[in-house]
């Protein structure tokens, strides 16, 4: 079920209504002009298919999008996962590796429900994610203390929290959906409450920097991939947030003690590794948080993407 060797189909979306912080939006772009598709078709040799567009989607800004179910942005950040869940879903059909810049995390709502429907349709398969992150990102709209939705992709990915309105998520239809037995957290150090009676709940595998801390990064992949089992398709949803702040400073909420940057290399290898990837995510890069920090994290963006698609495989 491998993506056709070599074959990257790169989504770029500069979204960041998925929270309140500008500047996500102008993530791609950095990592472009930072070198990464020229690395990835150069050094990686992969035949890369990108329209050279950074979807900013402001044609699809609602005239009214007031707070709905305490989502901020409801209709905006709808409409918009809506249409990246198309676009991953068609380069996945056509059997690219699909490698979506973000953007917030709310942006997870479309590329893994592209990628779920298109490993049901063209390889009758369930799709596993590792999400790699501070958060959890599970939280209902109900559960929400912020109403931010990149805080909320994980449990309407996984149907905990659906609508029955078209315009506010009620097109993500059951073959968009993802298992809870599929999902693997890594890095987790700030989880909310409500969150944590979700994940105890549906029974998510969940590796926190203590786990980490305890087995180190080697074990703790050996059980990732163990548990997703051999033979199965991933997608790898990363938000840079995972790394401490001292290897991302530059992202809209830094959480200290995660991982380093090495450790962050090493999660993504192991996944390119496993040559089961269809997809990789990278999201939560702000270049214009920190005026220092902001080139070190697009430095440590463009190295986890290197990593994922295989740079240091032999
Ligand atoms: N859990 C908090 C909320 O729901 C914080 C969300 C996280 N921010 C992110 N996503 N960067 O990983 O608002
Ligand atoms: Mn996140
Ligand atoms: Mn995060
Ligand atoms: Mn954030």
């Amino acid at each position: 079920f491998l993506p056709t060797h070599n074959e990257l189909g790169v989504v770029a979306v500069g979204f960041s209504g998925g929270q309140p912080k500008p500047g996500v939006d102008a993530a791609p772009m950095a990592l472009i002009q930072a070198g990464l598709i020229q690395q990835l078709r150069e050094d990686l040799e992969y035949n890369v298919s990108y329209d050279g567009e950074v979807h900013n989607f402001s044609e699809m800004l609602p005239e009214d999008d007031p707070d709905y179910r305490g989502m901020k942005r409801p209709k905006f950040c709808s409409a918009v996962t809506r249409e990246v869940s198309e676009q991953v879903y068609k380069y996945s059909m056509q059997g690219k590796l699909v490698l979506t810049l973000g953007g917030d995390h709310s942006i997870a709502i479309g590329t893994i429900s592209g990628s779920a429907r298109a490993v049901r349709e063209r390889l009758g398969r369930e799709l596993a994610v590792i999400w790699v992150d501070a958060h959890a990102d599970i939280n209902t709209p109900e559960s929400s203390e912020s109403g931010n939705i990149h805080g909320m992709p994980v449990s309407f990915l996984t149907g905990l929290a659906k609508d029955e309105h078209e315009e506010t998520f009620g097109w993500l239809k059951e073959h968009h959906l993802l298992s809870p037995k599929k999902l693997v957290y890594i890095g987790l150090r700030d989880i909310d409450k409500g969150e944590k009676k979700i994940l105890r709940e549906l029974g998510i595998k969940v590796f926190t920097m203590h786990d980490i801390d305890r087995h180190g990064i080697g074990k703790v992949m050996d059980m990732a991939v163990g548990w997703i089992g051999s033979d199965t398709p991933i997608h790898l949803s990363f938000d840079v947030d995972a790394l401490d702040p001292l290897w991302a400073p530059s992202t809209g909420t830094p959480v200290r003690g995660g991982l380093t940057l090495r450790e962050g290399d090493f999660i993504c290898e192991c996944l390119a590794e496993t040559g089961s990837l269809v997809a990789v995510d990278l999201v939560e890069v702000n270049p214009s948080l920190e005026e220092h920090g902001a080139s070190e994290t697009v430095r440590t963006g463009v190295s986890l993407v290197r990593c994922a698609l295989g740079d240091t495989l032999l």
